[in-house]
């Protein structure tokens, strides 16, 4: 029996995302490239105004580029206390080299007189063909930003968001916890039932 391998390129460069990607694509069963695999090329800049145009600008650009079908991911954190901040932001916010343990306490302290900690993680996935129009798939996931960071897995913001239904931080989450419940997982499930 031939086993069929098919391939997904990911317009990301972004090495926690990918492997993500490559875990709940490999359940796919897909392989996946991305630029990580060609660092000669560079990420458009991300102008759009919302998470699914800023996908759709780093999808676009690739396919073109490569001549393939593609994906892209734009995802980021909104608090609602906040104003919805970091949100599209959320690579750039506080310094994009600023480590994220310094990032994340300082969110932690402009959260301390707010009651209301209600924030989500949201992600959009477009997928681009040189010949077709984009297609845009969005999952959200909702939680609270904890009272103090906890966990050491994942990355970015994770040890800040507590998902309320495990009762814990996306750090504290295996690998294979937060690929059932996460934004992106919820996104590449409607991608893949598009299919
Ligand atoms: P690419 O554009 O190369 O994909 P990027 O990191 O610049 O990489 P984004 O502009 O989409 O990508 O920013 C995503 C940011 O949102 C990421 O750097 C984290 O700060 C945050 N983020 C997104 N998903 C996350 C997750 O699952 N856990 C923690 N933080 C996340």
């Amino acid at each position: 029996m031939k086993i069929e391998q098919k391939t997904m390129f990911i317009a990301s460069s972004n090495a926690d995302k990918i492997r993500e990607f490559k875990e709940i694509l490999f359940a796919h069963g897909y392989t996946v490239k991305s630029l990580l695999d060609y660092p000669e090329y560079l990420q458009p800049e991300e102008n759009g105004s919302t998470f699914e145009e800023n996908a759709v600008i780093k999808a676009q650009h690739f396919s073109r580029s490569f001549n393939c079908e593609c994906i892209a991911d734009d995802s980021g954190l909104e608090i609602e206390a906040l104003n919805n901040e970091p949100g599209i932001y959320s690579a750039r916010y506080l310094g994009r080299n600023t480590p994220y343990e310094e990032k994340n306490q300082i969110i932690l302290n402009r959260m301390k007189n707010h009651n209301n900690r209600r924030c989500c993680y949201v992600c959009a996935i477009a997928l681009c063909n040189p010949e077709k129009e984009a297609k845009v798939f969005t999952g959200i996931c909702d939680g609270l930003i904890a009272e103090n960071a906890a966990g050491s897995n994942g990355f970015g913001y994770d040890p800040i968001f507590y998902y309320p239904p495990l009762r814990k931080t996306m750090a504290q989450m295996s690998e294979e916890e937060k690929n059932k419940i996460s934004h992106r997982a919820l996104a590449i499930q409607k991608m893949k039932e598009s299919f």
